[in-house]
């Protein structure tokens, strides 16, 4: 039995925020307030984005205020029509993106045992009605990068990726950020790195990158010419000014995680009923900002309730799936008929706390409570 102080006070949460050196984000902060220049393409977002550019090896890099409206610009500086093909083991922006401008998501099953893509499900659903795959590398695993675009290129369908969780990868020497057409990420203050809130568009595309520049500045080209449609996706300043700073951490932020997965890894290696999921595979240099436990058994809810009574916030991410969430579920009752292991994976998983804020004492006493309920192998 657990005795009372294996609860976390204060809690332990999935998703909190990396913070670098303070005192360089407030040197920032000052010169910003200085310069009096907050918004609208300022000096340290335009920084931030060269150092973007050169650290993914990517030409374009664009910042923007999220990566919901990095895909939605993507989106639209692509000129898609009608049917995309989404996995619907996603956060439920990737669907959200395209239904909010006018497309429809597909939903593919994916692969169980990486929980990305299943590259013969996206293969079947392609219509005439396809304009694109929008694939995510889930939990910063890479997708089927090689097989997703040789079927793109067969199809003559676009393709871009969700790089929400994948900021960092390096996957056969090559970053994430420079496959497909575009790339999005989310810098968003749950990610492992972050600008509070924020995203960036990579991309080698010259024409879609100075689109994306427009759409995402209402289409301005001048002081008083617009000439496009557009919306307000600029990143602020003071957003930029956390992404400089964080990124000098970067590899300290990866190395944090890539300790944090092996203490749990080590901790958890004689529990019952439980396993983690390979985030990086061989030849995949991963940032591992999600612990993702697989819970067999039917018992995944049992150890969240055990977890959370001890003040562990553990989440079931991306349960039920986006199929199940509306306004997909209500449309599509039956999806989930076609997405078998989307089911029984959403079933299964559940993200334990990493990052910074969490040692490996923490970790020891968060596997000895999942011990405690599932017990141990034979
Ligand atoms: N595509 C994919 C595959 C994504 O995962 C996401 C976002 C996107 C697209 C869209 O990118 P953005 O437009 O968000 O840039 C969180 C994040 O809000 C969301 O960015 C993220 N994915 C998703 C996986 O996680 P929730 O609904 O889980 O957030 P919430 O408020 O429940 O917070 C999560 C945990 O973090 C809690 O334990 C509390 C903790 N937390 C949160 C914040 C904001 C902190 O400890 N401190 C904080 O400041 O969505």
């Amino acid at each position: 039995m657990l005795s009372d102080d294996s609860t976390f006070n204060p809690p332990l949460h999935v998703g909190r925020p990396n913070v670098g050196d303070r005192e360089a984000f407030l040197r920032l902060a000052a010169e910003m307030f200085d310069r009096r220049w907050l918004s609208n393409d300022g000096p340290l977002v335009q920084e931030f984005e060269s150092r973007l550019a050169g650290l993914l090896g990517a030409k374009h890099v664009i910042a923007v205020t999220n990566g919901t409206l990095g895909l939605e610009l993507v989106i639209d500086g692509l000129g898609l029509t009608g049917e995309v093909i989404v996995p619907a083991f996603t956060f439920v922006a990737t669907a959200h993106a395209l239904e909010v401008r006018g497309l429809r998501p597909v939903f593919a099953d994916i692969d169980p045992e990486t929980h990305n893509l299943d590259v013969a499900s996206v293969r079947s659903l392609i219509t005439p009605e396809t304009s694109a795959i929008l694939a995510v590398h889930l939990w910063g695993r890479p997708a089927a990068l090689t097989e997703l675009q040789q079927l793109a290129d067969d199809t003559g369908v676009k393709l871009i990726y969700d790089a929400a969780h994948a900021f960092g990868v390096t996957t056969s020497g090559r970053r994430i950020g420079t496959f497909g057409a575009a790339e999005v990420f989310s810098f968003h203050a749950t990610k492992f790195f972050n600008t509070f809130e924020g995203g960036a568009v990579s991309t080698n595309d010259d024409e879609l990158a100075a689109r994306l520049r427009l759409s995402r500045n209402f289409g301005f080209a001048g002081e008083d010419r617009v000439v496009s449609l557009g919306t307000n996706a600029k990143m602020t300043e003071i957003c930029a000014a956390m992404g400089l700073v964080n990124l000098d951490d970067l590899d300290t932020f990866v190395d944090i995680n890539r300790k944090n997965l092996e203490r749990y890894r080590q901790e958890l290696a004689g529990t019952a009923s439980i396993r983690l999921h390979d985030v990086a595979p061989t030849g995949t240099k991963g940032n591992y900002q999600y612990v993702v436990a697989m819970v067999e058994d039917g018992r995944r809810d049992e150890v969240l309730a055990a977890l959370r009574k001890h003040n562990v916030l553990a989440r079931r991410y991306f349960w039920p799936g986006v199929h199940r969430m509306e306004p997909y579920a209500t449309r599509w009752p039956k999806a989930g008929e076609a997405l078998p292991q989307t089911e029984a994976i959403a079933d299964r998983v559940l993200v334990l706390p990493t990052g910074s804020s969490v040692n490996a004492e923490a970790i020891t006493r968060v596997a000895a409570i999942i011990t405690d309920v599932l017990g141990r192998r034979d």
